[in-house]
């Protein structure tokens, strides 16, 4: 069966910023189906270009242009007319955002057309070779620092690692008790009822150093009798304190090896503490290496670093500097660059987390990626608000 588009569509919605976005609308002859793009704050400079929404129907008429009158036997097939037709190295005729809509719409219309499930459809075209099936574990935001928060904290996100034993509902429940004991805790040692929210829902109150927001939330983990199955993982997004060289943390200028110090006086100190997430700068690759062959079970995380890009995650794979990898769709453009980018994770013995962006939409799309691709975790925000569409997508695609 081939999938000819009969008409793209763009139109602006509001991500969870309140920042415009695009969602487009393919259809067949028969079908039509949509997409919508979230946006990133913390944007590595490997990262596919963005068109402006307002932009996106001129250059929707020009991707038009290159899709009409083909017939795709496969997803490929369209994202690779697309790539040609843009011809940049960063998709910067077309933007990775407008193209991605574009692939997953029409991921979305395959499917539809084939009359399996979405998650069937991407596990059948990418990843039909991998039988291990599981459970991803939940990466949920509970405090916010960086570009991501008004505060004070250098460290961009503090989260729990949630592993399900039983459902997913049954898990998304603890996960959200315990987002409020946080909460309550953060209240009773700051002496207020009014924390203020970063990005992506975690609370984004001011704390004394870096390291607290670790304290409070192991100290919750533990009081709620959770630590079997909940991890901490931080996600430095370092690239955003880097300056000439340096790291900026805490009011003070650190090298790389002074900022790797405090990172494994951190995993020390803290029994539960798993993950880091892009420690350093996304060009201090080096200092991944050094990070990650310290830390030994630690996992050390690229995001910024690696882009979703295939080719770079061989490369950082290749020099130990990384251990595992966020899978973000829109920082490559297409689904089958983002499936090439789980399968060289996946081949390189990568832990594989598909993420969320900091601007989201109500999009489901990267659980069904997860599931597709069996990947070893998901990171969707705080268990409130928006980021909910996505832990209620799990419960509907796993319990
Ligand atoms: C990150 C993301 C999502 P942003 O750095 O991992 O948490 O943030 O979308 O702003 O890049
Ligand atoms: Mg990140």
């Amino acid at each position: 069966m081939k999938l000819k588009i009969k008409s793209l569509s763009a139109r602006t919605i509001f991500d969870s910023r309140g920042e415009p976005t695009v969602e487009i609308t393919a259809c067949s002859k028969k079908h039509c189906a949509s997409a919508s793009v979230p946006s990133g704050k913390s944007v590595g400079r490997m990262e596919a270009a963005v068109v402006s929404a307002g932009e996106a129907a001129p250059v929707l008429e020009k991707v038009s242009e290159a899709v009409r009158g083909h017939s795709f036997a496969s997803l490929r097939a369209l994202d690779d007319v697309m790539r040609r037709a843009d011809g940049t190295e960063r998709k910067s005729k077309f933007g990775g955002n407008i193209m991605l809509g574009v692939s997953v719409a029409a991921a979305r219309l395959m499917s539809i057309e084939k009359e399996i499930p979405l998650w069937k459809f991407l596990k059948n075209g990418f990843f039909s070779h991998h039988t291990h099936k599981q459970a991803p574990l939940i990466f949920s935001n509970f405090i916010n620092g960086g570009v991501h928060a008004p505060n004070n904290l250098d460290i961009q996100e503090y989260m729990v690692i949630m592993r399900v034993n039983n459902s997913y509902a049954d898990s998304i429940e603890k996960l959200a008790h315990l987002y409020r004991r946080v909460y309550d805790a953060i209240s009773a040692s700051s002496g207020t009822r009014a924390i203020p929210l970063g990005d992506e829902g975690g609370y984004a109150a001011n704390f004394r150093g870096n390291f607290e927001p670790v304290e409070i939330i192991e100290q919750c983990i533990r009081a709620a009798r959770l630590e079997s199955v909940c991890s901490i993982g931080l996600d430095a997004a370092a690239t955003s304190f880097f300056e000439n060289g340096e790291y900026v943390f805490e009011g003070e200028r650190l090298s790389p090896s002074a900022l790797q110090n405090k990172y494994e006086e951190y995993f020390k100190k803290s029994k539960l503490l798993l993950s880091i997430e892009d420690p350093f700068a996304e060009n201090d690759a080096e200092a991944f290496a050094g990070l990650r062959g310290s830390l030994g079970l630690g996992w050390v995380i690229g995001d910024d670093l690696t882009a979703t890009n295939p080719r770079l995650i061989e490369q950082y794979a290749g020099i130990n500097a990384i251990s595992g990898v966020i899978i973000k769709p829109n920082q490559i453009g297409t689904v089958s660059e983002t499936c090439d980018a789980l399968n060289a994770a996946k081949s390189n013995g990568l832990d594989t987390i598909v993420s969320h962006r900091s601007g989201e939409t109500e999009d489901t799309f990267i659980i069904e990626l997860a599931k597709a691709a069996s990947a070893d975790a998901v990171k969707i925000g705080a268990p409130a608000r928006e980021r909910m569409a996505k832990f209620n997508e799990l419960i509907r695609l796993y319990d």
